[in-house]
């Protein structure tokens, strides 16, 4: 599979995620937008003038790990950044939508996670 964590590093772990306890009310974000298996909050650590992550309700470590049942769900995630472009106001200019993988992709949270970036002019390539 593919190396989500540097080997030291536990956090990759379902029962100690983040993003699930972000789902479950057991930590406060400030929400975007929900809808029944969708989750949308600001980013803790922005990056740029508009930085939303995008979640599946549903644990799934990272879009290395979609399975074809998750096909829908991940379509709607795509309609639900639509909804969340156009709501906090960068549908018109463009914006980013990013999700990190493993270590190389220097993902820290191990649910996966849409980064909806906007609100300048970004750069490309990344790092
Ligand atoms: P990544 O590096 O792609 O795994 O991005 C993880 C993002 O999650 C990073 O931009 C910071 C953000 N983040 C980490 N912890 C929290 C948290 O407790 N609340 C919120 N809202 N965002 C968080």
């Amino acid at each position: 599979g593919t190396r989500l964590t540097h080997p030291r590093d536990r956090s990759g772990l379902m029962e100690d995620c983040l993003f699930c306890k972000i789902v479950k009310g057991e930590l406060p974000s400030e929400k975007v937008l929900e809808t029944d298996d969708v989750l949308a909050f600001q980013d803790i650590r922005p990056t740029a003038p508009v930085h939303v992550l995008l979640i599946p309700k549903k644990h799934i470590p990272s879009a290395h790990h979609i399975q074809p049942e998750d096909a829908e769900l991940i379509g709607r995630i795509h309609l639900a950044a639509q909804q969340v472009a156009e709501k906090v106001g960068v549908a018109k200019d463009g914006y980013r939508l990013v999700t990190n993988i493993g270590f190389h992709g220097q993902q820290t949270v191990h649910h996966l996670h849409y980064h909806l970036v906007g609100g300048r002019q970004l750069q490309w390539p990344p790092g």
